[in-house]
């Protein structure tokens, strides 16, 4: 029988990579789509699929070009498409409106159009995103929780969720969108909050680094496991029906108890090392986010299996050997 084929955009990104890892180990044919200078400097822009790079097919292309796109889908004619690739950085879309929503509107549009066109059988996955609820109005956060997104990040999300919903409806593609509320692993970025406590608490262990500057420490977030996580895109993408699913772990905690709990991990006092900076508070905040997953629960069979402490845990192990500390 022939291999699943699947078509993976941002592949080298945290939920990229742990994905394709989940695919390969159900055999299915891995294809990415990178940018051409990922493939000149390999070491720092393929850094968290070089382990598997030669099980990978990668082709280059990129999101603002529906020409590319479409070539790609053509030539690989996959049976399913995640499309992972985003300007992700919720700080940055302050910074930048114009290229967080240039990139992520037109990317999921792009990729939308090229499937529709080249591809139409094959399976479509849209990385939704708990900014989409932002100053949400009810507790927790259900599929039919009314969006109000406080950032061009949010607002680029919904209306890539919206364009997915239309295709659904209007095309007749299998495409559904994940609500995915936070989540994490060691292979998040530094720039997010989670990695840059846990990078932070092994550079101030190591003797690098004295002091930790954050912003809104009582912001709230429902902080899953990347890993799990990416196991939903795929029971989305492979149920009978495309619809779409909120994904979390039905937990909140805050800024300051996950810097609590990472530093207490490696035997120290958050208070004695985080410093607030102002200057790291967003002009517009989310300020509790917490998601049902009832309805995942229900109907794909899915649940969360790590718990807060394990994910804060893992993630200060982590960094720990990463900075060469090894502990008993
Ligand atoms: O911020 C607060 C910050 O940047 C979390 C992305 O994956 O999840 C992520 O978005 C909270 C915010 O992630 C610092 O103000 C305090 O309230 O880790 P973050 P995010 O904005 O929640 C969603 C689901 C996505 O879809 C996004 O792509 O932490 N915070 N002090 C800080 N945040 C950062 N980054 N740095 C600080 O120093």
């Amino acid at each position: 029988m022939n291999r699943r084929k699947a078509l993976i955009t941002g592949i080298n990104g945290q939920d990229g990579s742990y994905l394709a890892e989940f695919l390969l180990a159900k055999d299915y044919e891995v294809h990415g789509i990178v940018r051409r200078v990922a493939l000149e400097d390999p070491e720092h822009r393929l850094d968290r699929i070089l382990p598997i790079r030669s099980k990978l097919a990668l082709h280059t292309g990129s999101l603002e070009s529906l020409s590319s796109l479409y070539r790609i889908v053509r030539l690989v004619n996959p049976d399913e498409c995640y499309h992972l690739a985003a300007q992700s950085f919720v700080g940055h879309s302050f910074e930048d409106e114009f290229s967080t929503l240039n990139t992520n509107i037109n990317g999921t549009h792009n990729m939308l159009a090229a499937i529709r066109d080249a591809a139409p059988e094959c399976r479509f996955y849209f990385a939704g995103s708990s900014e989409m609820f932002g100053r949400a109005e009810e507790v927790p956060q259900t599929e039919r929780t009314r969006f109000h997104p406080r950032s061009a990040y949010g607002i680029s999300k919904v209306a890539g969720f919206e364009l997915t919903r239309n295709y659904r409806e209007g095309y007749g593609l299998h495409a559904s969108s994940g609500l995915f509320f936070n989540h994490e692993s060691p292979r998040r970025a530094r720039e997010f909050v989670t990695r840059k406590i846990t990078s932070g608490v092994a550079a101030i262990v190591a003797g690098k680094q004295k002091e930790l500057r954050l912003g809104n420490l009582e912001a709230y977030r429902d902080w899953g496991y990347a890993p799990d996580f990416v196991e939903a895109m795929w029971l989305m993408v492979n149920r009978k029906e495309p619809d779409d699913f909120v994904i979390a772990t039905g937990e909140t905690h805050s800024v300051r108890e996950f810097a609590e709990m990472a530093f207490k991990i490696a035997g120290l006092n958050y208070l004695d090392h985080v410093a607030m900076d102002r200057a790291l508070y967003r002009p517009a905040e989310v300020d509790q986010l917490r998601g049902d997953y009832e309805k995942a629960r229900r109907q794909l069979g899915w649940r969360p299996k790590t718990s807060f402490e394990s994910l804060v845990q893992l993630m200060v192990e982590s960094d720990l050997r990463a900075a060469g500390i090894e502990r008993t």
